[in-house]
């Protein structure tokens, strides 16, 4: 019978390995959610929308790749996130907005996620300026924590979440 202190090192490294893996669920190669995560866990689809007012005031159509991320409410701040911040998943979408505002089709899905509220942070790089960097620059559509971006998930369920872009980067 193992000793407690070996005990408390097989802990450690469980622990430890658990740090290092994604979140995965241990239930098998993708079969599906099983009792436990539909429990607590939803995701988001999401949709996707520009401010007229914004879309008209663009040099460009409001078109290209869309660089999102994720994060829980207590990560995020009136103007960005917080130094520790974490995004639970960060994500690519190519959209093709319609300037008149009306929502596209629901484009991507979240992975699982633990029911509560999440912000979608992100910006169009409608000018496709993007190289190396993943970072707006001015002129890019961005959806912004003061603007109330955040969704609702859901336990054992696909929450739809429209994601609007309410201002330019200055
Ligand atoms: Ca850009």
């Amino acid at each position: 019978m193992p000793s407690r202190p070996l005990l408390s090192l097989l802990v450690l490294l469980l622990a430890a390995c658990a740090g290092g893996e994604s979140p995965a669920d241990d239930s098998g190669d993708g079969g599906g959610a099983d009792a436990a995560d539909a429990a607590t866990t939803g995701t988001l689809s999401m949709s996707f929308s520009i401010v007229p007012d914004v879309a008209a005031i663009m040099d460009e159509a409001p078109a290209g790749t869309f660089y999102g991320a994720l994060y829980i409410e207590a990560h995020v701040t009136p103007t960005g996130v917080t130094d520790d911040a974490v995004a639970l998943e960060t994500f690519e979408v190519d959209l093709d907005l319609d300037p008149q505002g009306s929502p596209t089709a629901a484009l991507f899905e979240s992975q699982p996620l633990d029911a509560g509220l999440i912000y979608v942070l992100g910006f169009l790089d409608s000018d496709d300026s993007i190289v190396d960097d993943v970072n707006p620059d001015r002129g890019d559509p961005v959806t912004v924590p003061g603007f109330d971006d955040r969704y609702e998930v859901v336990a054992g369920a696909s929450s739809a979440a429209e994601i609007r872009f309410d201002l330019l980067l200055p």
